[in-house]
């Protein structure tokens, strides 16, 4: 399978699924619907809803993608919230997201944050608008809650900040914490919610999630990786923490871990496997 080819169409698929959700929106005021747009449509890799797509594809075939795109497109709008508040001055203050102004560059902030809550409300319509089945969509609704809450990426947002504006030395397990928080367990629920909704195995639902976390963690070890060369940030990141050449070994290591447990559930996960490659290769 080659992996970029697979990626791109997965891609088109959740784009559209997107623009879907944008023409059916009724009657925002322009400025939002020009903001939102913006925000979403502006070079994201779609990796999450990727990965919610082809963790349910993998379990049951291309039949029933409205119970799931559902799910993929609220997962893509829900980590847009998160880059738009993240932007902020108040967060991280950055002018550049993508290589284009952030959206309170282009805007202003109060039109991004109203456009950022608008995403994320809309997320939740979406998830309880799928067709999957009453049951499995609430468990998969409140496992998606549970990660991106004050447990999840919110408590890992407030620790990284918190964390930038002291000059401490670094703490590992606190700046592990954080990538978990942050990034892991939102990548690992991505695959999840994927599992959840095609109604998988309670087993293969909870080493999945273990996979997710191994691949999550790649991610953000790869993202502080290829960060290392501009970040003139006071930020936490593993790059710090472990060298460049400590990080390096630990993406290999997170790679090499989630590609086994991914296998290990199953062949038919081979797409997640060749996807941790195209992560821990990335440029
Ligand atoms: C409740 C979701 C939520 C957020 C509130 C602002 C905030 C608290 C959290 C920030 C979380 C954050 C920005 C984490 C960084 C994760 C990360 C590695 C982002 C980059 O992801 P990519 O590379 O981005 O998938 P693209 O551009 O491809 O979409």
């Amino acid at each position: 399978m080659d992996v970029a080819a697979y990626l791109e169409t997965k891609r088109q698929l959740i784009d559209e699924a997107l623009e879907k959700v944008f023409d059916n929106w009724r009657e925002p005021p322009k400025l939002l619907l020009d903001s939102m747009r913006y925000a979403v449509f502006s070079g994201g890799k779609r990796i999450r809803p990727i990965l919610t797509l082809a963790t349910f594809e993998a379990i049951n075939g291309s039949k029933n993608r409205l119970w799931i795109l559902p799910f993929a497109c609220g997962i893509e709008l829900i980590h847009t919230f998160s880059l738009i508040n993240d932007d902020l001055p108040c967060m991280d203050n950055d002018d550049w997201r993508r290589g284009k102004p952030t959206l309170h560059k282009v805007f202003d902030e109060t039109t991004a944050i109203l456009a950022a809550t608008a995403l994320l409300i809309k997320a939740y319509e979406l998830f309880s608008a799928s067709e999957a089945p009453a049951t499995t969509r609430l468990r998969a609704i409140q496992t998606i809650s549970e990660v991106i809450g004050a447990s999840g990426i919110v408590a890992g947002q407030l620790m990284d900040i918190k964390t930038n504006s002291q000059s401490q030395r670094l703490n590992p397990k606190l700046v592990s914490k954080i990538a978990l928080k942050k990034t892991a367990e939102f990548i690992a629920a991505s695959i999840k919610i994927g599992a959840m909704i095609a109604q998988a195995s309670e087993r293969e639902i909870s080493e999945l999630w273990r996979a997710g976390i191994e691949l999550g963690m790649l991610f953000q070890i790869t993202d502080d990786i290829l960060d290392a060369k501009t970040d003139k940030k006071n930020q936490p990141t593993l790059v710090k923490l472990y060298g460049l050449t400590g990080a390096q070994a630990r993406a290999k290591s997170y790679a090499r871990n989630a590609k086994q447990k991914f296998i290990q559930v199953g062949k038919r996960f081979m797409p997640l496997v060749l996807i941790t490659d195209w992560v821990a290769k990335r440029k």
